[in-house]
Order: structure tokens, then C-alpha cells, then sequence
């Protein structure tokens, strides 16, 4: 039978359209095979680096100074080394405390990471766990003790140091400007560094001002509730303390607006906070996660990561400080109490005043 010609015209655009789809899946099936085989590739020439934030970041300083210093080495490895660029990805496990173990194995389970990184003194006994079911993954621990697995390397500030300097800081100021011989405390929740380093150190150090101090030690529940911590530091102004010291993540923001409104001071605790409420903040007690996690990653990028135990970190290491250069400090507190504080850290630094972990 004899087609028309509308017919040849239909029968010849349908046979291009096919050909045309056909190969236009064919060169988009070639393009998904390249980029699977890339991937592939720069998976196996980069070093990957997971940093596991228990908690967020934001509002609390030393989960900030971890993903800080992290990036801050990586970035570092990508400008100086020819070899395998480093990759970063930082994934936040929330506050559910209660979590942290399953996003971490799922994590550790992937398989994506050469390292991976946390920051917590609750990590080490999590990570036991995972480690036993993953047993070639290797970890970095800030802010935490562990010694004897080989994959693991921890690394600790001396604490007893930075909650002295802060508690010393408090008294010298409650002394010249306060009515009573009591400090402040704050903090999130309780926990065995809190118990029994932080919180005896920085009675430690008031004590030192003179024997009759004592802490009046609070609990807002956990790290975000800033209303909490408010109501707290209201009650403790209202009590006649006149300075307090905040552990408490993003809630620490209650306790230096109800102090600042009711004429009170306040302590930062891990990094320089004076610039949060100029005048208010009169000490800023710092551990440099920042500069430990550079370290440590660049440690890693140069196998040179010391697996298998703990290095404590103190004031003579450059790892814990009290901030007593900013200009902010000096307009917020006396001459005098600047000079009690000043001997007091030479007296650390010196060595004539030891304070060991
Ligand atoms: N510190 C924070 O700044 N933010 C947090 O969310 C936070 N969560 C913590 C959860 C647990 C279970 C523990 C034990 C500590 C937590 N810390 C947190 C405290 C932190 O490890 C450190 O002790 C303080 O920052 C004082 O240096």
C-alpha cells in the first residue's frame, strides 16, 4: 500500500525523536558513569574528616572552636600539601543527649571518614563502645579522656587551672564591689568534670581570695534554656551575690541580660567574652579548642597523631588562659584587682603556684 506523504513525514519524525531519546539517555547514562567513577576517585585522593558536634554549635564556644580549628588545618593541609586534599563535614548530634550514640555509630558505619572528631568528656565511654564494633575507625577526642585503645587519641585542658583563675577573678571583684562572701555558679547540667574539677576549682581559687568564700552552684537542666538561666542568676543577685561564672552553652545569654540589668558581673568560661556585655563580663577564663584542634588535624594530615592516650593541656602548654590583655577588661575592672589577678597567673606560670589536673 501506497503511504502518504503525511504519513512518511510522521513515520520519519517518529524514528528521529526515538533515535534523538535514545541516545540522549545513552550520553546521560556516559555522564552518570563518569561522575560515579569521579567520585570514586577523589574519594580515594582526599583524606575525610568527620567532626561529630555533641550538641550545636552555635552559643556554645568550644563546639565553635572546634569546627574553627578543624577547617582553619584543613584548609592549612589544602594550601601547603601536594598530597591528598583534606575534606570536612560537620554534622551536629543535637541535644538529645540520648542520641548521640546512634548518630555517631551511623556515622562511624558509613564508612566516609578516616577521622572523626568530637569534643565532650561524655565522648570517650560512647566511643568505647562504638570502637569495639568498628575497630579500624579512627578517632580524635577534644575535651576528653581515654588511653589504651590504639584508634583513639584524646586530648584534656587542665581544668583545675582555668575554673581556678575564674573563681580567683570572682572573689577580687566580689571583694572590692559585692556585699557577701559568696560566688556564683551557673552551669547546663551536671557531670563528673563539672563535680569534681570545675566546680571544687573555682571554690578553689575564691578560697584563695579568702577561706570564709563559698559557691552557690546552679543547675538550669540543659545547654539552651536562657529564661532558666535567667530566673537562676536573678535569684542569686537578689541572694547578694555579686558575680557569677556561666557553664551553661547558649543559655550562659540569661545570665549575663539579668546581670547586666541588675548591676551584677559575670565570668566567661572557654573563650573571650568580654565583648558579649562590655562592663558586665570582668574575666574571661579560656581553654584554645581553636588551636588544639589545628594542631591535632594537622598532626592527623602528617601521621604523626598520637593514638593510644591523653595529653593533658595546662597554662604552660598555651592550651588554658585567662584573658587579661583586651581593652574591654581593662575598662570593666580596678587596677588593683587587674594586679591581684596578674601575680596570681605569673605564680602559675612560674610554677610557684601548681595546680595539677
Ligand atoms: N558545653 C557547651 O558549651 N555546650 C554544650 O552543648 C555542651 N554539652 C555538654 C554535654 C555533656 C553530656 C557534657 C558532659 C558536657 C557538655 N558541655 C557542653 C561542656 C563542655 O564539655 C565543657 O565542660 C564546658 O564547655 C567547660 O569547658
Amino acid at each position: 500500500m501506497k503511504r502518504s506523504p503525511a504519513a512518511i513525514i510522521t513515520q520519519v519524525a517518529l524514528l528521529l525523536f526515538t533515535a534523538c531519546f535514545t541516545s540522549c539517555n545513552y550520553f546521560n547514562y556516559l555522564k552518570n558513569i563518569k561522575a560515579m567513577y569521579k567520585e570514586t576517585e577523589s574519594k580515594e585522593q582526599s583524606i575525610s574528616i568527620g567532626v561529630f558536634i555533641p550538641g550545636i554549635m552555635s552559643g556554645s564556644p568550644i563546639y565553635e572552636m572546634l569546627g574553627k580549628g578543624v577547617l582553619a588545618a584543613v584548609e592549612k593541609h589544602n594550601r601547603d600539601s601536594g598530597e591528598k586534599r583534606g575534606v570536612a563535614t560537620i554534622i551536629e548530634g543535637g541535644y538529645n543527649q540520648a542520641e548521640w550514640e546512634n548518630k555517631l555509630t551511623s556515622m562511624t558505619a558509613s564508612g566516609s571518614y578516616d577521622l572523626i572528631v568530637s569534643s565532650n568528656p561524655s565522648l570517650p565511654d560512647i566511643v568505647a563502645g562504638i570502637s569495639a564494633k568498628f575497630p579500624s575507625q579512627y578517632f580524635l577526642l577534644l575535651d576528653g579522656e581515654m588511653d589504651g585503645n590504639t584508634h583513639v587519641c584524646a586530648l584534656r585542658y587542665n581544668q583545675r587551672e582555668q575554673a581556678y583563675m575564674a573563681g580567683y577573678i570572682a572573689a577580687l571583684e566580689t571583694e572590692e564591689n559585692g556585699s557577701v562572701k559568696r560566688v556564683g555558679l551557673v552551669a547546663a547540667q551536671e557531670y563528673p568534670v563539672m563535680n569534681n574539677i570545675i566546680l571544687p576549682s573555682y571554690l578553689e581559687g575564691a578560697q584563695a581570695v579568702d577561706p570564709l568564700y563559698t559557691v552557690d552552684f546552679r543547675i538550669v537542666g540543659n545547654w539552651f534554656d536562657a529564661a532558666k538561666a535567667a530566673e537562676l542568676a536573678s535569684d542569686m543577685i537578689r541572694n547578694g551575690e555579686h558575680v557569677i561564672l556561666c557553664i551553661a552553652g547558649g543559655a550562659n545569654e540569661g545570665v549575663v541580660n539579668t546581670a547586666y540589668n541588675q548591676n551584677a558581673k559575670v565570668v566567661w568560661f572557654d573563650t573571650n567574652g568580654y565583648n558579649i556585655r562590655p562592663g558586665t563580663v570582668i574575666g574571661s577564663s579560656v581553654l584554645y579548642q581553636d588551636l588544639a584542634a589545628y594542631h591535632q588535624i594537622l598532626r592527623f594530615f602528617a601521621g604523626k597523631l598520637p593514638f593510644g592516650k591523653t595529653e593533658i593541656m595546662g597554662v604552660n602548654d598555651g592550651y588554658v588562659d585567662f584573658i587579661v590583655d583586651d581593652p574591654l577588661y581593662i575598662n570593666a575592672v580596678s587596677g588593683e584587682v587587674r594586679n591581684k589577678q596578674a601575680e596570681m597567673i605569673a605564680r602559675i606560670q612560674n610554677g610557684e603556684l601548681l595546680l595539677p589536673y
